[in-house]
């Protein structure tokens, strides 16, 4: 009996004793309903083959199974399910051995664990990520894994939902073996092979007992849920997952089986649950850009020019040396480049002394860079990235000297966070290759680059700044080119209403404590003392020059004073000396009710309704605006970059997201109310957002 196919996507063959179960099914061989079904006529097709003495089940492609489907979460679901699958396959009454390579993740890794043996390529690894999907591993995985690594461990590899290499998975007793080389199904079969020779017996997860009884009565789930009140503050599913494992030593196998799943629905019918799965496929989505295709012509990006050495310059410039990209840091003093190069030798010193790096590494990535003070030396570079503080006359002045300088074919980007590409771009005679490259501080952490389009940037410059950004291990969204681009003009008209909300009568920890119930990681005056409260007075300044009509600000006050934020351990709030936590000054509160009598402002009180209401739905009604105008191109990428760039809490799924869950026709109403009572242009209804609002329909089906 050779190559029976059981579906289109697994099949069985028998290799000399060994029955094979093969899955089939790209990208990532994940379990939907064919695969399911598929591997249990398989099973059942390997029990009845009198010749086969033992069964392997391995995988083509990539990887070994990734998980269970995503996509087919939030539907009904369809037999058979993922637990009587993996029950079936323990069941098996021949031994039953998975061979693993790439990734064996979430109900992957459970179905490996339903296998009596388990063999993986070195360069596997294996894990338990339903949390980051605000779920639990509901196939048996929060039964099984204790029973192989002890109650400490499956909890900590359940609650972060962090992959663990096969080395240390068969260290932990997750793998028998781990064998080097990359023909998994040949490593898979010399083991099934051997299990027959040595006549090894079935060997169950489930009646493995040794180390339940170890941990039984142990107090570590009650230290996990303290330590999780820290580290998942706001999320559901993480205790869940407590509670989950908690039964593996409380119950007997099948009860536990019952309360994981229980514990699972819960999780799937939570709202967190659909927030993050739009989190997950949203920012593979970012990725494909309307007007592009994989066709599209991309560039080789093999050395960089960044333009300034500071803190953004350097944070830069350390993403690409992480990759190996050789980098050319120019800047206009020596003293700024020593000072530049000083810190991203610190940071990397920092990673060493925690063990991230070894000193080898920290000495190749610092000989990555090239300072220098000429942009001559930009010369032979694919990408020049200008990274100097916002001023259009300096940044064109900038562009203008670097289309001299650099070769044809080099991208000359900006690293501008609200100025016009366009303008930037019309100082070159080469505006096709002009393009925005917005990265967020600090730069070598934050994930989210924000690439800007101007209105001549070429379709192939477009392609390439995207493939830089997954090059760079960044989440890359394209935008469109307008003050602040997506990121910046929403934070704005945040930052207005809360300045506003102060005035009237908040107190600036009020208008926080709001943002951080709705999970985001810090407010809007702690965001202000982390980027320094003179970036925004400069800004601010620089419009009432231009004319424009800003109103004075008690944040104005405040950067005269010199409170420019954590840097001078005082802003809206004090700090104690190397701390970065922010503490409510009473002579902030004096300067603020000063300011209100300045301006005959009686305060009143003002509930955390209406400043969720004024901070987050102008939030909305902009980017409704912003999808109007085609700056973004589908309300996903708004929440992509405001999940990556700002914090929100993956969990709602980002702003537009989280504003279909609350309600368009609410968000409207409260919109037009406040375009009455506050006004200004930011309370004017979104076009869009009325017309979504009498179809009845809500951003997701744009
Ligand atoms: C689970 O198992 C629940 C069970 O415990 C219990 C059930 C009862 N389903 O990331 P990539 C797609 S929960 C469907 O770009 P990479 C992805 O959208 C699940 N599709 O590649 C993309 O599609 P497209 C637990 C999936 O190499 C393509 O595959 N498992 C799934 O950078 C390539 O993905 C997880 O949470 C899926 N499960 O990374 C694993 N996974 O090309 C989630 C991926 O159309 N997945 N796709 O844009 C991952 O972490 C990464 O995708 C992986 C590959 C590491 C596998």
């Amino acid at each position: 009996m050779r190559g029976e196919i059981m579906s289109e996507v697994v099949s069985y063959n028998r290799e000399g004793n060994i029955g094979v179960i093969t899955v089939n099914y790209p990208p990532v061989n994940a379990l939907g309903q064919a695969v399911r079904s598929g591997l249990l006529a398989a099973l059942e097709q390997g029990q009845k083959d009198t010749e086969a003495r033992a069964l392997l089940l391995v995988c083509e492609g990539r990887t070994f199974i990734a998980g269970a489907d995503i996509r087919e979460f939030g539907k009904p679901m369809q037999e058979p399910t993922l637990p009587t699958l993996v029950n079936t396959f323990e069941n098996s009454d021949k031994p039953l051995v998975a061979a693993i390579h790439g990734t064996a993740l979430g109900g992957g890794l459970e179905t490996a664990l339903s296998c009596h043996y388990r063999v993986a390529i070195s360069s596997a690894k294996v894990g338990l990520p339903e949390v980051k999907l605000g779920l639990l591993p509901g196939a048996g995985g929060t039964q099984r894994l204790p029973r192989l690594t002890g109650a400490r461990k499956a909890l900590e590899m359940i609650t972060t939902g962090e992959f663990v290499g096969a080395k240390d998975a068969l260290a932990l007793g997750i793998l028998d073996a781990v064998e080097e080389g990359d023909d998994i199904r040949a490593v898979g079969m010399a083991y099934a092979q051997k299990v027959v020779d040595e006549g090894k017996p079935v060997r169950r997860v489930r009646d493995i007992t040794d180390k339940i009884e170890a941990d039984k009565g142990s107090d570590v789930f009650d230290q996990f849920r303290d330590e999780l009140k820290k580290r998942a503050r706001g999320l559901f599913s993480p205790f869940k997952c407590v509670d989950a494992v908690e039964a593996a030593f409380n119950l007997p196998f099948d009860e536990g089986m019952k309360r994981e799943r229980e514990l699972f629905m819960e999780c799937m019918e939570s709202p967190q649950r659909a927030g993050l799965i739009h989190s997950f496929f949203g920012e593979r989505e970012v990725s494909k850009v309307k007007g592009l295709s994989k066709d599209t012509p991309v560039r080789d990006v093999k050395s960089v020019g960044i333009i300034g050495a500071g803190t953004m310059g350097g944070g830069i410039a350390m993403n690409f040396v992480n990759v190996g990209i050789p980098v050319t840091i120019v800047e206009v003093k020596q003293e700024a480049l020593d000072k530049g190069l000083a810190i991203i030798r610190r940071n990397y010193e920092n990673s060493a002394k925690k063990g991230k790096l070894t000193q080898e590494q920290v000495e190749q990535r610092m000989a990555l860079i090239t300072p220098s003070l000429t942009y001559d030396d930009f010369r032979d570079v694919d990408l020049v990235i200008e990274a100097v503080f916002e001023n259009m006359a300096i940044k064109k002045e900038i562009f203008a000297k670097l289309d001299e300088v650099c070769k044809p074919g080099a991208i000359l980007a900006s690293n501008t966070s609200t100025l016009d590409i366009d303008e930037i771009a019309s100082a070159t005679k080469r505006p096709e290759d002009v393009v925005g490259m917005h990265f967020f501080s600090p730069a070598n952490v934050m994930k989210l680059l924000e690439n800007v389009r101007g209105s001549k940037t070429s379709d192939e410059v477009k392609a390439t700044v995207m493939a830089v950004a997954k090059k760079i291990k960044k989440v890359g969204v394209m935008v469109g080119n307008c003050y602040g681009f997506v990121g910046n003009r929403m934070l704005h008209k945040r930052g207005t209403e809360a300045m506003s909300l102060v005035d009237e009568g908040a107190t600036p920890q009020q208008v926080d404590k709001v943002l951080t119930d709705l999970g985001f990681p810090m407010g809007q005056f702690a965001m202000s003392d982390l980027a320094g409260i003179d970036v925004g007075y400069r800004i601010r300044e620089e419009r009432r020059k231009a004319g424009e009509d800003i109103p004075a600000s008690w944040m104005d006050k405040l950067a005269e004073q010199g409170r420019l934020g954590q840097k001078t351990q005082a802003g809206v709030y004090k700090y104690e000396e190397g701390s970065r936590k922010p503490i409510p000054d009473p002579e902030v509160e004096q300067l603020i009710e000063q300011f209100r009598k300045e301006q005959g402002i009686t305060p009143r009180e003002i509930t955390n309704q209406e400043i969720l209401e004024r901070c987050v739905y102008v939030m909305i009604n902009e980017g409704a605006k912003i999808l109007e105008e085609g700056i973004a191109d589908r309300p996903l990428d708004i929440d992509i970059v405001w999940i990556y760039g700002y914090g929100f809490p993956a969990y709602r799924g980002g702003p537009m997201f989280w504003a279909d869950q609350e309600g368009l026709d609410t968000i409207l109403s409260a919109v037009k109310k406040y375009q009455d009572t506050v006004g200004g242009e930011q309370w004017e209804p979104a076009a869009l957002l009325e017309k979504l609002v009498a179809e009845g329909r809500k951003f997701a089906d744009l």
